[in-house]
């Protein structure tokens, strides 16, 4: 925590008694403004609702990717590339379009592939794996050109978006940003989101990846999907863990342990001691500085080994169930929170005086209740 941040007094209030009468309120003026109405489903961390579709959508900028592989990475993520069906639905992307590269001193804004292409009939644009030919659609002046390429070989079959909302269209094995689009988590409170594997001993939720990632790149990844590698306690989940490598591929998986911050003491992420332990080899034989990060499965079977943290192995990430969020719409000036509306006042007040600044404002001081809205603050904060 920084020192300007630890110096603000940060009262945090929730909405209790009165939330649902403000609700009621806010749904009234977001209908008439002709905004769409949020639903108890939403967007997991990272993804954001577009309005005119109720779906969730997402840019990705790295690693770029072919037409093809993008559609396979977002079908991953429980969806599958962008389908625009209204000039809403453009603007919105369009407003929220944001990345560009550098190289050196010259910089291009990232072009995104779209779910639109022609690959089957020529100047038919159909989305994805529909039949019928796209009605709304945004080309650039000139475009769709299906431009030849490599003598003629290839033309262009797959859309992107570019810069102020306009299409283009492009060969498709070009490597290049995307967006994928997803239906609104529906999974319950607690539940796993789609191809994470809830682990009955310790109740969270696992998942296992092909791609091979040196362990602090895999560790990132896993951050970046609101988790971290995955920890091991007990043998049950020693046991779910193997059947999941085991249950895809099989080979080497990087699991959390690892003795980075000081040789010889091994830890799990968040610096949780080791209560259970199944080495091949003990590691008092082979450890060395350097060699830091674990893996399951080097030798084909459940047990943990000692490697270079630069290698590169699948991985097994683990996260937390979905965390439930407050139905409808909170009031201007106040957060959605896990279940209610919360509003952070950058006052220095005691307690006493906090509480009754929170009650003037129809709230009180927030009760913290479980991880769900640790985790929530701590993305507020
Ligand atoms: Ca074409
Ligand atoms: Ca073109
Ligand atoms: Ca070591």
């Amino acid at each position: 925590m920084s020192g300007s941040t630890y110096r603000r007094s940060v009262l945090i209030t929730a909405l209790v008694g009165q939330c649902c009468v403000l609700v009621l309120w806010t749904l009234l003026v977001m209908a008439s403004s002709g905004e769409a109405v949020a639903s108890s489903n939403d967007c997991l961390p990272g993804w954001l609702k577009a309005p005119s579709s109720g779906t969730c959508v997402r840019f990705f900028e790295y690693p770029r990717k072919s037409w093809q592989d993008a559609r396979a990475a977002c079908q991953q993520h429980g969806g599958d590339l962008v389908t625009i069906r209204d000039a809403r639905m453009n603007a919105f992307l369009t407003k929220h379009f944001r990345a560009y590269y550098c190289y050196g001193k010259r910089c291009r804004y990232h072009h995104y592939y779209i779910g639109l292409h022609d690959k089957e009939t020529e100047i038919t644009w159909r989305w994805l794996n529909e039949t019928e030919t796209a009605t709304y659609t945004n080309w650039g002046y000139g475009q769709p050109n299906n431009l030849k390429f490599y003598s003629q070989k290839y033309d262009q079959d797959c859309a992107e978006l570019y810069r102020h909302g306009r299409w283009n269209d492009i060969w498709c094995d070009r490597q290049q940003a995307y967006i994928c689009e997803r239906p609104p988590s529906s999974a319950a409170p607690g539940e796993c989101e789609p191809e994470w594997f809830k682990n009955p001993s310790s109740g969270t939720c696992k998942h296992w990846y092909a791609e091979r990632k040196s362990w602090k790149d895999a560790k990132a990844f896993c951050r970046q999907q609101g988790g971290d590698l995955v920890t091991i306690l007990d043998g049950q989940t020693n046991k779910f863990v193997d059947e999941l490598r085991t249950s895809e591929k099989g080979g080497t998986c990087w699991i959390g342990l690892n003795d980075l911050s000081k040789e010889g003491e091994f830890v799990w992420p968040n610096n949780q001691k080791v209560t259970y332990k199944n080495w091949d080899v003990d590691p008092r034989k082979t450890n060395r500085n350097g060699i830091d990060c674990v893996v399951m499965g080097y030798r084909g079977t459940e047990k943990w080994s000692l490697f270079y943290c630069k290698e590169e192995s699948s991985f097994i990430c683990e996260k937390k169930g979905v965390c439930p969020t407050v139905d409808g719409v909170c009031p201007a000036g106040w957060s959605k929170g896990v279940s209610s509306c919360f509003k952070m006042y950058e006052l220095r007040r005691d307690w006493k005086e906090a509480r009754t600044v929170c009650q003037k404002d129809g709230g009180d001081l927030l009760t913290i209740r479980d991880e769900c809205m640790t985790h929530h603050l701590e993305g507020s904060v």
